[in-house]
């Protein structure tokens, strides 16, 4: 090679990784960097939005739910379903600014270095503060989350078919299996949800999956050095396959016009009856109950919850039917 090659060639690698460098720091400081540094951010993961997504991001209702959760006073500028969307007018609205004294008590808690970027590509920074993606909630401020922006949290979904007394499979009347799946009582608000919990600073969302699945569905934090062992082994072994079943906006009672949940759910299925099935189930830390659930569409649950079962329903082929008394009676 000559030397003018050679010295080509030099730069073009010094340039390259030059380029390298600067994205790097530009996606990794922009989580850090926050108030009013940007107008919009781009998502590190960009994904197509599933159908689930996208039926979750065209409103929300449990986000503009009057009084806010664990507060006696503070209630939501209401807004009719047809206001929703920033882009419609509606100048008469004047939501009142909320950030619970609990969270304001932690200084530190954006200066973290935690994942800021949304699911869901850029959002808006609007006056050095991001906006809802799916629209107004009645309330601005951080109300009793975190962070600004997104709020990152994972959701373990375990599920087995219900069966019978033989052990035979039900089904629906169109033939399709029925699901069930584990569900945890939230001490919060007595709801029955799915066993998630927040990433915390620098974990990875599988390991929230396990840890939160541990304490609140198998009382982790409870247990001795010796049963921890096992619960721990219990879980390792029923987190090996996962599916993913949805990445986004979550419909939380706590989101604000500023800041708001999403979750990665994630799938784990006995198909034969002998892994999951076994665990041996018991509420812990946020936790007040816990219990096999039998899907259907009628299942009230927490938050966008149920949205994120009908796409297990759906990937998994199953039934969405609430199953017959007859067939409750063979379990
Ligand atoms: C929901 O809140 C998520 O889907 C997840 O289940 C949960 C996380 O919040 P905490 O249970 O930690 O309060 O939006």
């Amino acid at each position: 090679m000559t030397s003018e090659r050679r010295v080509g060639l030099d730069v073009y690698l010094c340039w390259t990784g030059f380029v390298l460098l600067l994205s790097y720091f530009i996606h990794v400081s922009q989580p850090e960097e926050f108030m009013g540094l940007v107008a919009t951010r781009v998502a590190r993961n960009t994904k197509t939005m599933s159908g689930c997504t996208s039926k979750i991001m065209e409103t929300h209702y449990k986000a503009r739910c009057n009084l806010y959760p664990r507060e006696k006073d503070v209630f939501r500028f209401p807004v009719p379903d047809d206001k929703v969307k920033w882009s419609v007018d509606f100048p008469e609205y004047k939501p009142t600014n909320f950030t619970s004294s609990k969270v304001l008590s932690k200084p530190g808690t954006e200066k973290k270095k935690l994942n800021r970027i949304s699911h869901h590509g850029k959002y808006e920074v609007i006056d050095g503060v991001p906006r809802n993606p799916v629209g107004r909630t009645g309330l601005r401020g951080r109300g009793c989350l975190g962070r600004y922006g997104p709020n990152h949290a994972a959701d373990p979904i375990v599920t087995r078919w219900l069966r019978d007394t033989n052990g035979d499979v039900i089904k629906d009347g169109h033939g399709k299996p029925v699901l069930e799946f584990v569900a945890i009582q939230r001490q919060d608000c007595g709801e029955w949800a799915l066993p998630g919990g927040m990433v915390e600073a620098g974990e990875k969302v599988s390991l929230t999956i396990k840890r939160e699945f541990g304490e609140e569905a198998m009382s982790y934090l409870e247990a001795s050095d010796e049963e921890k062992n096992k619960i721990s082994e219990a879980i390792d072994d029923l987190f090996k396959n996962g599916l993913e079943v949805y990445s986004g906006y979550v419909d939380d009672p706590r989101n604000t016009d500023n800041c708001w949940m999403e979750t990665v759910a994630v799938n784990f299925h006995d198909e034969n009856g002998n892994s999951v099935s076994k665990i041996a189930l018991k509420a812990g830390d946020d936790a007040v109950g816990v219990k096999w659930v039998v899907l259907n569409k009628d299942i009230k649950l927490y938050a966008s919850h149920s949205h994120l079962m009908e796409q297990v329903a759906t990937k998994r082929n199953a039934s969405w039917e609430r199953p017959s008394s007859e067939q409750m009676q063979k379990t």
